[in-house]
Order: structure tokens, then C-alpha cells, then sequence
């Protein structure tokens, strides 16, 4: 399943490894998992990840990473969890100074790149098919790299809830825990444990909240400045999507927020009546079927409409 990768990795010396911007739990499980898999093979391997959220502070030797590609040429950029070239997190030049490109994602999106592709839209996360590349390997899995994983696994998934959750995902999980993951206190320290801010943030979409369809679409919207004075950053300003989704009756959930450049980041919930991945993808977004997510640049009630009419279209 991973002859091409395998042959990749095994040919090269110097290996970067990067994420999507702005990288979700899956997105740094992922990444990390296989920065500390690399090492094992005595890669000089490096994690390019510009920032990240400081809710993920707490996980061991995060602060690893670089912000930039500093030297010339190098043997192999691995992009995680974003099949999207716009959104990787290295220039243009960097990207260009590899000598190859392997990526390794779980969305269905329409701009891939590199020399070889791994989209395994039916697997949880990136972080459960980086287990199976690890596997693959032989690589054996140390209590930090089974903690990585089980972290991405386990934000990917809702904790297990969402529908991409099989039994081997439970498989790999219990896995991951014999391993040593720290499950108990990533659990605690990302679904248990909320800035104060957060609570105002929530109070503002529920403010916000407009229904739509006989009460099966919900939608909120909260800006920039609100979401900048409150002091939260990109990933601290997420999550509000399932709340509109748990109410009863509720098909789809909107989430839209402001972004600094002035765009809006619009994530979207599906209860399983809708197939939000098509949705997405036609305004140039991706996800799957039960949360997906895209970015509008121009006019927000413009935008609002034309998705509310999309959404109008499937449902009737
Ligand atoms: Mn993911």
C-alpha cells in the first residue's frame, strides 16, 4: 500500500515535514508522529510549522519546529493533512528546493501536488493512516508518538463520535494506548479545559444564530474584531459549529467567522442528511461528508445567500 512512500523516505537524507496552516490536532499528530518515526530511522528530518495554537503547548517537545526552510536543496517535503497546495505551510521557493514531494492526506480536495499521493478519504484522520505508514514501515511506536496520533485521531474524530470512526479506528486507539498515549490527559487538556474567552465567543454565535429550513439549517456568524478582542487565535476560534449542530431537528450548522485579511472562514456540520463535502466543493472548499469547510473572499451576505440556496436545493 505504501511502496512509493517507503521508497521515498528510504532514499532520502534530509526530510521536512509540514502541515496545513493554521494546523488542527490532526494536522500536528500527524506530523509529529512521523517526525519522531523519522528520527528513529536516523533521517535528518525537521517539522516546518510556522505557529500554532497555544491549547497544544502542552505536548511533548512541540517547540521542535521551524518557521522556515533555511537550507538549498533537500531530499523530501512530506505535506500532512492538506491534499490542497494553497494551504501547506512552506513558499513557493521551499517547496521548489525538493528534490520530492510525498503527500499524505484524508480530504477529498481538488489542487493536490507532489511526486506521490496517499488520499485516503475513508480513513478517520491523517494521524490513523500515518499509523498504518508507520506500521508499514516497522517502525516501532514509542508512548510520544503514540501520543500524537491518538491525539490526532482523537480531535479528527469528534472523540470518537463522527461517523469516520470504525472499528479499526478503535483498533489502532487501543493500540496507541497500550503504547503509552497519554489519552487521559489529552483528553483533559483539549476537551476539557476552555479559555474563559471561549465562553464569550459562544455567548456571541448564539446571539448571532439565525434558523433557517424549518429549523433544520443554523447559522452564526462572528467577526473579526469581536473574535480579536477576546483574544483568540485561529484554532481557539473554532468549535463553535457543533453547538448549533446538537440542537435536535438540526440538519446542517454554519459557522462563519472573520478572518484578519478580511475573507471568512465558513466550517460546516452535517447530522448525515447532507453531503457537505459537495456542498463545499462547489464554492472551492473540500472536507467530507459530515463537517466540511471553505473561504469567502468576497461579500458575506452575497456568499450567506448563495449557500443557503445551495443547501436549499438538497434538502427540499
Ligand atoms: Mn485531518
Amino acid at each position: 500500500m505504501f511502496e512509493e512512500g517507503k521508497k521515498l523516505i528510504e532514499e532520502a537524507k534530509t526530510i521536512y515535514i509540514t502541515a496545513h496552516i493554521n494546523p488542527d490536532g490532526d494536522a500536528i499528530g500527524s506530523t509529529y508522529a512521523m517526525y519522531f518515526a523519522l528520527k528513529k530511522l536516523n533521517k535528518d528530518v525537521h517539522v516546518i510549522m510556522p505557529a500554532y495554537s497555544d491549547i497544544f503547548e502542552f505536548l511533548p517537545s512541540i517547540s521542535i519546529c521551524e518557521k522556515s526552510i533555511d537550507c538549498d536543496k533537500y531530499d523530501l517535503l512530506i505535506g500532512m493533512d492538506s491534499s490542497d497546495y494553497s494551504r501547506i505551510a512552506v513558499s513557493k521557493e521551499e517547496y521548489d528546493k525538493a528534490r520530492k514531494v510525498l503527500m499524505i492526506d484524508h480530504h477529498q480536495k481538488s489542487n493536490p501536488y507532489g511526486d506521490v499521493r496517499y488520499i485516503y478519504p475513508d480513513i478517520s484522520s491523517t494521524s490513523e493512516l500515518v499509523y498504518d505508514i508507520i506500521s508499514y514501515l516497522n517502525i516501532p511506536i514509542d508512548n510520544v508518538m503514540a501520543s500524537y496520533m491518538y491525539m490526532g485521531i482523537m480531535t479528527d474524530t469528534g472523540s470518537f463520535n463522527y461517523s469516520n470512526t470504525s472499528a479499526k479506528t478503535h483498533m489502532v486507539v487501543a493500540d496507541l494506548i497500550n503504547k503509552g498515549a497519554d489519552s487521559t490527559n489529552i483528553c483533559k487538556m483539549l476537551n476539557d479545559t476552555i479559555k474563559e474567552a471561549k465562553l464569550f465567543l459562544l455567548k456571541k454565535t448564539i446571539e448571532n444564530m439565525e434558523v433557517y429550513f424549518d429549523s433544520k439549517v443554523r447559522y452564526s456568524y462572528v467577526d473579526y474584531d469581536t473574535i480579536n478582542s477576546l483574544g483568540l487565535d485561529e484554532e481557539d476560534a473554532e468549535g463553535m459549529t457543533n453547538y448549533l449542530r446538537m440542537v435536535k431537528g438540526t440538519w446542517v450548522a454554519i459557522y462563519v467567522r472573520g478572518k484578519k485579511d478580511g475573507s471568512f472562514k465558513v466550517s460546516m456540520r452535517s447530522s448525515g442528511q447532507v453531503d457537505l463535502s459537495k456542498i463545499a466543493i462547489m464554492f472551492n472548499g473540500g472536507g467530507h461528508p459530515r463537517a466540511a469547510g471553505y473561504t469567502i473572499t468576497g461579500d458575506l451576505e452575497v456568499a450567506k445567500n448563495k449557500l443557503l440556496n445551495a443547501i436549499e436545493a438538497v434538502i427540499k
